[in-house]
């Protein structure tokens, strides 16, 4: 069918919501809206750009859904393009059943996704591919900061630095170039953590209290805890928000000599998970030698941040003095009660300390690295900096942002 160049995608999420809207876009785009559109004043095609019309979408003589349709310039620009919205009820199967019938009238479904594709031979860091890289990233971001530092790229602010780095080497300022570059490729570490939490580990003897702390950054009951040693048996895996920064917190059996089959096998996971982990969180009850605590310790992956933590301060009048065992001598210790919250917000900076100074800039909008692809193509800016200077550094970044030579 010739209108299949024109395409229907529902563009808010599933379930059940005030209204479910679904994006027309293409050449024919006001004739399959009035394929099933009847307005009550107007139809769409006599729609001006910026204006609505309030109908019905009806199939058959029957009316499925009472809809406002707006006309509308489309996301990517370009008034020429038609483009409108139909806004349905809320509801999954009303909003499909307005699909289906756009699709009767000879629209081409398509999933919104098609929405956040860079155009053919987009540059990779043109401001049209960063936006619908951020996009595409959307919906599954798991924090708010996170979901706020894509809209700002996808506003432009990494495209805005990337040019003005450009200026700046046009302008033969290769010292300042290559600090604006730092300071760019210093925001990928937070970038990074945003859309794929770092996965923290809480490692330790049996009954230490990992799952009573696992519970108290959570803020919720999410893991079973007993005073009887060897209590966890599953992996029991969540996200915690931490000052905006998610972490895939991970709580799993303690190390102990295993008492049947079933705690073997549970205490081989946690060794898997201390030798895949990003953060290891080292669980030691105050009361105990740190020393003592980890002998049985599996090995952490070697890379891993790790960060000693002394529970059940509670029961002790004071930290207890002494230093960390040798191997750890160089991690920070905190000491908390998971159980009275005591030393939480120490845990929690000691978790967010190498994102910290980036938070702020962050969530004032500012550019941040969010992706392999733009980090791996800064770097090799970074590397043609230093070593042939600012001349090639300018004609490769030239090249990444789709910016051809005056
Ligand atoms: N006083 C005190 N008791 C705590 C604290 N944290 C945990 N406990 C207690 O210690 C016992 C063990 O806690 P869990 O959180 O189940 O310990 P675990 O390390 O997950 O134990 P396993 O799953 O068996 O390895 C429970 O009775 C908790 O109430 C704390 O900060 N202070
Ligand atoms: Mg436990």
């Amino acid at each position: 069918m010739a209108r299949q160049m024109t395409s229907a995608s529902i563009i808010t999420p599933p379930g059940e919501g005030g209204i479910g809207i679904i994006a027309v876009l293409g050449p024919d785009a006001a004739e399959v809206v009035d394929g099933v559109f009847v307005g009550t004043r107007r139809n769409a095609r006599s729609l001006p750009l910026g204006s609505i019309a309030h109908g019905a979408i009806v199939r058959d003589g029957q009316r499925i859904d009472e809809v406002i349709v707006a006309r509308l310039t489309p996301p990517s620009g370009g008034a020429e393009t038609p483009y409108y919205e139909v806004n349905c009820h809320g509801g999954i199967v009303a909003v499909r059943t307005v699909l289906r019938c756009l699709q009767e009238a000879g629209a081409r479904a398509a999933p919104w996704q098609d929405w956040a594709v860079p155009p053919p031979g987009a540059a990779p860091l043109s401001a049209s591919s960063i936006q619908a890289r951020a996009l595409a990233r959307l919906p599954h971001v798991p924090s708010r900061l996170g979901a706020a530092m894509l809209l700002h790229q996808a506003d432009g602010a990494l495209y805005r630095v990337l040019e003005s780095i450009t200026e700046l080497l046009v302008a033969g300022k290769g010292t300042e170039a290559a600090s604006a570059l730092e300071a760019l490729l210093a925001t990928a570490s937070l970038g990074h953590a945003l859309l794929a939490p770092p996965r923290t580990a809480l490692l330790g003897p049996a009954n230490v209290g990992k799952s009573t702390l696992l519970n108290a950054l959570l803020e919720e009951e999410r893991a079973i805890v007993h005073h009887e040693p060897g209590t966890t048996r599953d992996v029991v895996s969540e996200t915690a928000c931490l000052r905006g920064v998610p972490f895939e917190l991970m709580d799993c059996a303690g190390i102990r000599a295993a008492q049947d089959d079933l705690e073997a096998s549970a205490i081989s996971r946690s060794a898997e998970l201390a030798a895949d982990c990003d953060i290891a969180l080292l669980v030691f009850d105050i009361r105990e030698r740190p020393e003592r605590s980890f002998q049985a310790l599996p090995p952490v992956r070697e890379g891993a941040r790790v960060i000693l933590v002394g529970n059940k301060l509670d029961l002790l009048p004071a930290p207890p003095a002494g230093l960390p065992p040798e191997r750890f001598a160089s991690c920070p210790v905190v000491y908390v009660s998971a159980r009275s919250r005591a030393g939480l917000d120490r845990l929690e900076s000691a978790l967010i300390e190498p994102f910290e100074s980036a938070i702020g800039p962050c969530s004032a909008g500012g550019p941040a690295v969010f992706d392999a692809e733009a980090l791996d193509a800064l770097l090799a800016v970074r590397s043609q900096l230093t070593a042939d200077g600012p001349g090639a550094a300018l004609a490769g970044l030239r090249r990444l942002i789709g910016q051809s030579p005056p």
